[in-house]
């Protein structure tokens, strides 16, 4: 297979690994946990996994480790890194015992039910160390939520001799991960399952897991290209550059790549709705900071719009979720439907008055947009709204009207752009090598000694990576009851913008001097050989937020 020349570099390029994994492991048990709320709850749901304590590693001697084979699953939508941590887990086993073997589930959770899969071999890992996408064994959504399919995963692995799963998945598919490791033992089927975080959108993090791996690789890819567009806006003075950034309900991909450039604007969803603002006042916002720039000579700009604003704005989040519904109750007869026309008709007429008459008030292509097939959670499928197209149309109708008045001067010309699957499988940048690679050595260890329901942790990531602090959080600790689908559930707690967290407070108090100065950073692109401090940053949101800790 032809390989390119960065790709032939990179393969020999050896991830750095926390010192307490370097050599012999010893486990270091600390405090018994409790879940971040509805103790009593998630206590009685989880009987088996509930209250374990949190695992760091220290110096060991050397052990026997009996042969025992492992299967990893790779669940949701690709994540740089992904490979990495396959290969982490791999040497971790290989150096518990060379006999152990790795196998991967192919296609996502689905592979596991259906039993397909493959043996990972050293020649498979060694063509895959060190580069993106999830193409090793490819990624799925399928949910493991079924105890028809834990069965089925029984009968694999009992076939196999597989002892663990590592599933390496986001917020949902850890959450279902732990129900998967409940559900093992307390069918004593001696089946492990151990989560790996992991989720381009930086939404699956807490006291004890710094960051979700992607993150770091999927904002530096996204900055260098907004840096780029910002210079092409400041050489020819004539676009305003809209661009929507990928990460689902999660506004932290913009607010990173806000300040790793400092483009003028960069809307954050969380704040929308805790102001709770309407269209019209963020189209507001927007067509000020354009006049304002416009009034000092300077057509151009930079906007940022997070992927999920949309279902952030308080009436269009009632219209969503009413549509949400709808179709649900209705899909036999809305699928059989022809035109988008005809659908949107058959759902307007079954809305509420407000939100039909928000409905009513949004342009064609949005209506038709938000009528799209739904997500396995039957979720609106935001990357597919084009919000970035639809600001700029309502910010020149607004400037439009505001020229008549006599309140703007100046020409306003849009360009849209959409950045998401251009990131998610670039090669990981050196953190998330080294992140991903420890966090699958975390997980072998975990492995080795018995452990289920954890997921595999990486802290202190702020320091050079031998200091990284690796061990094992208990995934019930990150659960409260949530209401999903009109009933209470037990997940991970999702980590959403914090609007008195240092990233954000930071961007605030800068936003209004970059909004009209024209004070562009340009980040380039991601340097894998060069000096520490350009090729082993982590990202800015984790320096803010780790300062001082
Ligand atoms: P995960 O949550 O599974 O990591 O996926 C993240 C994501 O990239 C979101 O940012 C985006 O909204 C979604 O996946 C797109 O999904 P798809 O790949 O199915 O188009």
């Amino acid at each position: 297979m032809a390989i390119s020349a960065l790709q032939k570099e990179r393969a020999s390029y050896a991830p750095k690994l926390p010192k307490s994994l370097q050599g012999y492991v010893t486990l270091v048990d600390g405090a018994a946990t409790q879940s971040i709320a509805d103790q009593a709850d998630i206590k009685a749901l989880f009987p088996n996994t509930y209250g374990m304590p949190l695992i760091t590693f220290a110096e060991g001697s050397k052990k026997d480790y009996p042969t025992m084979n492992v299967g990893v699953i790779l669940s949701g939508g690709q994540a740089p890194g992904g490979h990495n941590v396959i290969s982490g887990i791999f040497d971790g086993l290989k150096k518990l015992n060379p006999a152990n073997k790795l196998y991967g589930f192919l296609g996502g959770p689905g592979g596991f039910v259906d039993h397909q899969y493959i043996e990972l071999t050293a020649a498979i890992i060694d063509e895959y160390r060190n580069t993106g996408g999830f193409d090793i064994i490819g990624s799925g959504r399928t949910k493991l939520e079924e105890t028809a399919q834990y069965d089925k995963g029984v009968e694999i692995c009992n076939k196999l001799g597989i002892k663990a799963i590592v599933i390496i998945g986001g917020d949902d598919s850890n959450t279902n991960a732990c129900v998967l490791a409940e559900y093992y033992l307390a069918k004593n089927t001696g089946i492990q399952v151990i989560g790996a975080p992991k989720t381009i959108d930086g939404d699956l993090k807490n006291e004890m897991i710094e960051t979700s791996f992607g993150f770091d690789t999927a904002c530096k890819v996204y900055s260098e290209l907004i840096g780029n567009i910002q210079r092409d806006a400041n050489s020819a003075k004539k676009y305003w550059h809209f661009i929507k950034l990928m990460g689902r309900s999660a506004s932290h991909i913009g607010l990173e790549c806000a300040l790793q450039t400092q483009a003028n604007i960069c809307i954050i969803s969380e704040e929308v709705e805790a102001k709770k603002q309407t269209l019209d006042e963020v189209v507001t916002y927007i067509a000020t900071i354009v006049a304002k720039r416009a009034a000092n000579g300077e057509n151009f700009g930079t906007a940022l719009i997070p992927e999920g604003l949309i279902e952030f704005i308080p009436s269009l989040k009632v219209l969503i979720s009413e549509l949400n519904d709808t179709m649900a109750h209705h899909e036999a007869a809305f699928n059989a439907l022809g035109s988008d026309a005809e659908k949107f008709q058959f759902i307007s007429a079954k809305l509420s008055k407000t939100s039909a008459d928000i409905f009513a008030t949004l342009p064609q292509n949005i209506q038709f947009q938000l009528l799209a097939d739904r997500d396995p959670h039957g979720n609106v499928q935001v990357s597919k709204i084009e919000t970035e197209k639809m600001l700029i149309d309502m910010v020149a109708e607004k400037l439009k009207a505001w020229k008549k008045e006599g309140k703007y001067v100046g020409k306003f010309s849009g360009q849209n752009h959409f950045f998401g699957y251009e990131g998610r499988c670039a090669a990981p940048s050196n953190f998330d090598a080294d992140y991903c690679y420890s966090l699958g050595f975390t997980a072998s260890v975990l492995i080795g000694e018995g452990k289920s329901g954890y997921m595999a942790s990486v802290r202190n990531c702020k320091a050079p990576a031998s200091e990284w602090i690796a061990g094992g959080v208990p995934v019930t600790m990150m659960m409260n009851m949530e209401k999903r689908h009109g009933h209470m559930k037990p997940v991970i707690q999702k980590a959403l913008v914090t609007l008195d967290g240092k990233p954000f407070k930071f961007f605030a108090s800068k936003r209004d001097e970059w909004a009209i100065k024209t004070d562009y950073i340009y980040p380039g692109p991601i340097q894998y050989f060069g000096p520490s401090s350009v090729c082993d940053q982590p990202t800015k949101t984790l320096l803010l937020e780790q300062e001082g800790k």
